[in-house]
């Protein structure tokens, strides 16, 4: 049976009608890459039941490595997460409208986790590729930070010691459009949105399925 690798993306948050790491993931449930067969899945934007639904994932899937994927607005290249932190504190509500303060992502955990893809060889092989990357030292606060801990957190807890990291996505073009036609017709300030940087979804797909090649030839 050929191995797994689970790719994890996000259901639209914020306010916003679209999130590209959703539609990665989506894209590439299904395909087999490097003789790995791909699981997408996405995500809610919900903190409460996060640990259940990582343990149900791992558990189901039991996957050689897990590429986990989310939006960081404003962001202009794709970002490797080197890190994940045990805290959550939300500047904006999650998606059933809890907005943790100073809390812990899991009580008793280490205060950081490492991810453990192989980061530089991803840079290398994106960056030959034509695709601007970098890697990153801080995956926020947020949803996406709290999901790449506790992925750490339960694959360390279960001694499977598998490739694990996250990848944060700019905005799509089509969502950059979209905040400048509503700009345009006076619905948001364009000072906001004039500079925002994005990226095609083309592109994105291409730089995830060369990652996911990357870590599918290191194990
Ligand atoms: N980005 C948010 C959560 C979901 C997403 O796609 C984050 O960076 O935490």
């Amino acid at each position: 049976m050929a191995e797994t690798a689970l790719v994890t993306g996000f259901e639209p948050y914020g306010g916003r009608s679209l999130n590209p790491s959703g539609r990665v993931a989506a894209t590439l449930d299904g395909t087999c890459l490097a003789g790995v067969e791909v699981v997408g899945r996405r995500l809610p934007v919900i903190f409460a039941g996060l640990a259940e639904r990582i343990a149900a994932l791992l558990d189901e899937l039991r996957p050689a490595f897990v590429v986990a994927l989310g939006l960081w607005p404003g962001e202009s290249v794709l970002r490797l997460e080197r890190f994940a932190v045990n805290l959550a504190d939300f500047a904006i509500a999650d998606n059933a409208g809890a907005r943790l303060d100073d809390a812990v992502v899991v009580a008793g955990g280490q205060t950081a986790l490492a991810a453990t893809l192989p980061l530089r060889a991803i840079e290398t092989a994106l960056l030959d590729d034509g695709i601007p990357v970098r890697l990153s030292n801080s995956a926020g606060n947020y949803l996406c930070n709290a999901t790449l801990y506790t992925l750490l957190d339960q694959l360390e807890r279960r001694g499977r010691r598998v490739p694990c990291g996250f990848i944060h996505l700019p905005y799509l073009t089509e969502q950059v459009a979209q905040m400048l036609s509503e700009a345009r017709a006076g619905h948001r300030d364009l000072q906001q949105v004039a500079d925002l940087p994005s990226m095609d979804f083309a592109t994105m797909e291409r730089a995830i399925r060369l990652a996911l090649a990357v870590v599918a030839r290191s194990i």
